[in-house]
C-alpha cells in the first residue's frame, strides 16, 4: 500500500458503503443529485471508450481516470459559469461537466489538431496542460486578473499529487497568497505520480501545506462526490467574496494505468487497485441516492443507455476525422520561417 486509505482526518459525507458520515444537506435539489449521477455514469463511459478506441488505433495515447469521477465531477459542477477552469491532462471528466466539445477535446488525443481545437472561452475551460503544473500558475495569473478587473469569478486549476512536487505549485500558491487571487488549486491526490508513489512525494498531507502560505487548505474524501462538491462550493463561495485562496486535496485513486503507454502491474500491487475498486465513487452515490429514495434501478438503467448512445455518438464523429496534413507543422508558427525550416518544408514529400 502506498498510504492509509482508511485515514479519516479528511471531510467526508457518504461512507463507501454510501451511508452518511455526516450532513448530506450540501444544497442540491433531487434533480441536481440526479444530475450529478448521471454525469458521473456518463464519464466513466466515455473513459472506457477512449481507452477502446486508443486500443483500436483511433487515438494516440489516453490518459485515463476511472476512480477519479467524483473528484472532477464534484468539483466542476460546484463552479459558477464565469469560473474558469486550468485543466491538467486527466479532465475529460471536468470537461463533461463545462459542457465542452468531447469530440473537439478528443482531436488532441487523435492528432488531428494541435493542443485541443475546442473554444476555451466558450466553456471557461483552458486547453489541455501536459507540462505538469503549469496550468496552476497560469490559474493564479488569470484569478488576478479577474479581480482586478473586478470580475466576480475564480479560476480552478486541477493538478495531481506529483505536481504538487513541482516549483510552479508553490510559486502559484505563494502568489495567489500575497495577492488575494481568487483562485481554487484543486490536487486530485490519486496515489501516483506514473510510477512514483505518494510516499515519495510528501510526507504530510497536500492541504496542510496551505497554512505555510497562509490561506485556507481543506482534505476531502475525493471518492464522495458530495463532499467533493460541498467542499469546492464553499472554496468558490470564499472565493467570489474576496476571500483569496484555497487549495483542496482530493484523496482518491488512479484505477487504471497512467496512460496508454504505462504497465502499471510493473510497479504496484492487484491488491491495493482492489483496495479502492471496494471505494468506487459511482456505487457510493449509487447506493445513497437508492437509499434516500431519490433515485431507482430504472434511473440508473436510463443513465446507462443513454451514456451508451452518447458515446457511439462520439465514437462515430471521431472515427470520422481525417488526418491533417504533414505539412500543417510548419504552419502558423512564424510570420516568416527561418531558412532551415523552409529547406524542410519543401523537401517534403509532395502528398505529405
Ligand atoms: C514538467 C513536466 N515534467 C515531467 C512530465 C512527465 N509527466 C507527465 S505526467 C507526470 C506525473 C504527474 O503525476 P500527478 O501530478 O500525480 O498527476 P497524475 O498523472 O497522477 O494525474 C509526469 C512526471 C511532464 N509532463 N511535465
Ligand atoms: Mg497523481
Amino acid at each position: 500500500m502506498s498510504r492509509d486509505i482508511d485515514d479519516v482526518s479528511m471531510v467526508q459525507i457518504l461512507a463507501p458503503d454510501g451511508t452518511p458520515t455526516g450532513d448530506t444537506e450540501v444544497g442540491l435539489d433531487d434533480e441536481r443529485l440526479r444530475d450529478l449521477l448521471r454525469l458521473m455514469i456518463r464519464a466513466r463511459r466515455l473513459d472506457r471508450e477512449c481507452m477502446a478506441l486508443q486500443r483500436q488505433g483511433e487515438l494516440t495515447v489516453y490518459p485515463p481516470f476511472e476512480g477519479q469521477e467524483a473528484a472532477q465531477v464534484g468539483s466542476a459542477f460546484a463552479l459558477g459559469p464565469n469560473d474558469f477552469v486550468f485543466p491538467s491532462f486527466r479532465e475529460l471528466a471536468a470537461a463533461v461537466v463545462r459542457g465542452v466539445d468531447v469530440v473537439e477535446y478528443l482531436e488532441y488525443h487523435r492528432g488531428t489538431w494541435h493542443g485541443g481545437p475546442y473554444d476555451p472561452i466558450e466553456n471557461r475551460f483552458a486547453p489541455i496542460c501536459v507540462p505538469v503544473a503549469t496550468q496552476i500558475v497560469h490559474a493564479v495569473g488569470w484569478a488576478l486578473g479577474a479581480k482586478l478587473d473586478g470580475k466576480n469569478a475564480c479560476a480552478l486549476a486541477y493538478f495531481g499529487d506529483g505536481s504538487a512536487s513541482e516549483g510552479d505549485f508553490h510559486e502559484a500558491a505563494n502568489m495567489a497568497a500575497v495577492f488575494g487571487a481568487p483562485a481554487l488549486l484543486f490536487c486530485q491526490n490519486n496515489g501516483w505520480a506514473i510510477s512514483v508513489p505518494l510516499a515519495e512525494q510528501a510526507v504530510a498531507p497536500i492541504a496542510s501545506r496551505a497554512s505555510g502560505y497562509g490561506f485556507e487548505g481543506v482534505r476531502v474524501d475525493g471518492n464522495d462526490v458530495l463532499a467533493v462538491y460541498a467542499v469546492t462550493k464553499t472554496a468558490v463561495e470564499r472565493a467570489h467574496a474576496g476571500e483569496g485562496p484555497t487549495l483542496i486535496e482530493a484523496v482518491t485513486y488512479r484505477i487504471g494505468p497512467h496512460s496508454t503507454a504505462d504497465d502499471a502491474s510493473r510497479y504496484r500491487d492487484d491488491d491495493e487497485v482492489a483496495a479502492w475498486r471496494a471505494r468506487d465513487p459511482i456505487d457510493r452515490f449509487r447506493r445513497y441516492l437508492s437509499d434516500a429514495d431519490v433515485t431507482d434501478d430504472a434511473f440508473v438503467h436510463e443513465c446507462e443507455t443513454d451514456a451508451a448512445r452518447w458515446v457511439s455518438e462520439i465514437r462515430a464523429k471521431l472515427i470520422s476525422l481525417e488526418a491533417p496534413a504533414a505539412s500543417e507543422i510548419f504552419d502558423q508558427v512564424f510570420t516568416a520561417p527561418p531558412r532551415t525550416l523552409e529547406r524542410q518544408r519543401n523537401a517534403r514529400p509532395a502528398d505529405a
